[in-house]
């Protein structure tokens, strides 16, 4: 281990190595030598035993950090250096400010390439979305790539969406708009075809080594006996057996990407080199990939070991010092408990944002069942979070939905675990008698009984069936459940992300069936194209696009300034004594200004009616419902204290007056 006698021996050594040592700038000095010790630390607990040259290792590291920032151009060091003012300023990070809305889109699908996506933004930004996820953008193999999961080059762009440099443009169109940009880090696995995998395949060794390759087939089957399997039906087991290498690769997801080995110091310096790069062509948050499989040790089930979030650890640190403007995202869906491991993470930082998986699946769960005991029993234990880090809270994403909650939970709001699952899958793949939801099993496994669900977020909430059978008032309920569930996003914790198309209402695609490289994968049915003419109608006042849109833009509009709705703002899961209802008080941050907001959520079709005072004994006196007016009204009588709340409506109700003062 080197100690911190001798780190300082280090960066000595290291400033003495560079001919432009003089020229270095004062900043990334400071920031370098703030965060060495860690970064060598870190490097060292990971690479330590596999590097003859330790010392070597850890300047090759400076050194890669110096380049990346020296390259850096000056509008994106200017903003990193507005960042850390903001956060010296004691205004917190610039990822949680307050009114923050993200969106998540396929470019090809939401507007053909790079070009096309300009026009796109005023969309965006009625919508009143600031955080753009656009959906890996890289070159990848022809046929089927898992959206562009399995990257061929990780600093190209696909040509058929653009080039490097309309991509760096986008990016200051962003910026110039107040909007920020994130992308994907597809760092656990590559493409079969990515130039590493291709040298692997020639049977050049030191390509070899950037992936699990077993040349004894029993000892892959022996290695990889514990690991789940993330695609059973369409991609069983974890090895590849790759005839030129006359060998099995590790591939976890698809045969076609290959996990690569991340305990070799080779692979972790040319992914720093991959993400300093992305960093200075102005993405703001880099989405981690399955971030939990970075690290397999045989006789584990390889997801979430210590060793993952080391990377994570030491990729940030390194970050901190080229690029401190970046953020990261954890796309970790994984336990609850596991999830929040790549937030809170001790004294040095791992992610800043993590998807809030379990929110997600508890709100289908609630929605199916028609009752909230899951979600207010366990939203809130899952749910608090290190200073400084935020959930991205959402209702769909690109994936499916898998139902891995802890079982306990279930047992404790009264269902059965198993009957409950075979429930849910029932109900949103429309075998459920009298069900309004049209989803599909994804990756369903005979042998366990499990499975996960696709399904847009319309056609889940019933309006594919409702529209299909003409019937106008399910069409309506659904409008509601839509809207619903993108509000309690946007109120119950976090930042709120809306992916595309579910704006729009847009039901099920099944296009993808036509497409023989999409074909074994359902999830292409709730990737639908934005569809111009329902973008059109969505102008129209009175269709069902334009009170979707309308209504959850009005949720985002109003949602901003309400300081009680800061990502990181404190909740509390209050027990209204009605299954039906959800119950959240929002409180504005310590010191911020601002009232506590009530958010109540009915899940039935039918009115529920509610005695605030007994809910809010001492709590606050309820003044008004900020999103009164809205597609699924409440009615709030102040004589009675008593607040009428109709089919699948949301509100927000403010309190004044007295009340408890935590956080306030
Ligand atoms: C991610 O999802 C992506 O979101 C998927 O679109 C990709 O197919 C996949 O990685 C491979 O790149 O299993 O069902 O805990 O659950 O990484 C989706 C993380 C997935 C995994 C997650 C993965």
């Amino acid at each position: 281990m080197v100690q911190a006698s001798s780190t300082r021996a280090l960066i000595t050594r290291w400033l003495g190595s560079r001919t432009e040592g003089s020229r270095l700038d004062p900043t990334f000095l400071a920031r370098l030598g703030y965060r060495f010790e860690a970064i060598a630390g870190l490097a060292l607990r990971l690479y330590g035993p596999r590097l003859d040259d330790p010392d070597a290792f850890i300047l090759r590291v400076a050194d890669l950090l110096a380049t990346a920032h020296a390259s850096r151009p000056p509008e994106l060091r200017a903003g990193d250096a507005a960042r850390e003012r903001r956060v010296a300023q004691g205004e917190g990070p610039w990822y949680l400010e307050p009114g923050l809305a993200a969106y998540m889109a396929y470019l090809d699908r939401f507007a053909g390439n790079f070009r096309g996506f300009r026009e796109r933004i005023p969309h965006l930004e009625r919508l009143g979305v600031r955080i753009v996820h656009l959906m890996p953008f890289f070159p990848c193999p022809a046929g089927n790539n898992d959206g562009g999961y399995a990257v061929s080059d990780y600093l190209g762009v696909d040509a058929r969406l653009g080039t490097v440099a309309e991509l760096a443009e986008t990016a200051r169109e962003l910026h110039r708009r107040g909007m920020y940009l994130a992308a994907d880090l597809v760092l656990n696995h590559c493409s079969d075809e990515h130039p590493w995998a291709l040298a692997a395949r020639r049977g050049e060794r030191r390509y070899r080594d950037y992936f699990h390759v077993f040349s004894d087939g029993a000892a892959a089957e022996r290695f990889g006996r514990a690991m789940p399997e993330v695609f059973p039906e369409t991609a069983p087991g974890n090895f590849t057996f790759v005839p030129e290498m006359d060998a099995w690769v590790m591939t976890v997801f698809h045969r076609f990407q290959w996990d690569l080995d991340w305990s070799n110091p080779e692979v972790f310096i040319e992914m720093l080199g991959i993400l300093l790069e992305l960093a200075n062509r102005g993405i703001d948050i880099l989405r981690l990939d399955a971030v939990p499989y970075l690290w397999k040790r045989e006789g584990t089930e390889c997801r979430n070991l210590d060793e993952a979030h080391d990377i994570v650890r030491l990729l940030k640190a390194c970050a901190d010092v080229a690029a401190p403007g970046l953020a990261f995202l954890a796309e970790a869906i994984v336990q609850p408990s596991e999830i929040v491991r790549y937030l809170d993470s001790g004294s040095v930082e791992e992610c800043q944002l993590a998807y809030h998986a379990s929110l997600m699946v508890l709100l289908w769960d609630a929605l199916a069942t028609g009752k909230t005991a899951v979600l207010s029993h366990s939203f809130g234990e899952e749910t608090r979070l290190a200073p400084g880090t935020g959930w991205i809270s959402y209702a769909r994403c690109h994936d499916d939905i898998g139902l891995g909650y802890d079982e306990e939970k279930i047992l404790r709001a009264g269902f059965t675990p198993r009957a409950h699952r075979r429930f849910l899958l029932d109900f949103y793949s429309g075998r459920y008698p009298g069900s309004f939801a049209r989803g599909r099993l994804f990756m369903e496994d005979p042998r366990s009984g499990d499975a996960r669900i696709s399904g847009t977020c319309a056609s889940l909430c019933g309006l594919e069936k409702a529209l299909e059978e003409g019937d106008e008032a399910a069409a309506d309920l659904a409008v509601k459940r839509i809207v619903l569930l993108h509000g309690l996003a946007a109120s119950l914790t976090g930042i709120p992300l809306v992916y595309s198309g579910d704006e729009l209402g847009l039901p099920n695609d099944f296009s993808w069936l036509d497409d023989p490289a999409l074909a074994d994968d359902n999830r292409w049915m709730h990737r639908p194209r934005l569809d111009p003419e329902a973008l059109a109608r969505s102008e129209v006042e009175g269709t069902i696009e334009s009170r979707i849109l309308g209504g959850v833009a009005r949720i985002l509009r109003l949602r901003k300034d309400i300081p009680a709705f800061a990502p990181d703002a404190p909740f509390e899961i209050l027990h209204p004594g009605d299954e039906h209802l959800v119950l959240c008080l929002r409180s504005p941050k310590a010191g911020a200004a601002g009232t506590r907001i009530l958010v109540a959520a009915n899940f039935t079709a039918g009115n529920r009616s509610l005695r605030l005072p007994q809910v809010l004994s001492g709590l606050g006196v309820p003044s008004r419902d900020l999103l009164a007016g809205g597609d699924a009204p409440s009615c709030l009588d102040f004589a009675s204290g008593r607040i009428v709340l109709g089919p699948y409506a949301l509100a927000w109700i403010e309190l004044a007056g007295p009340g408890r003062t935590d956080g306030a």
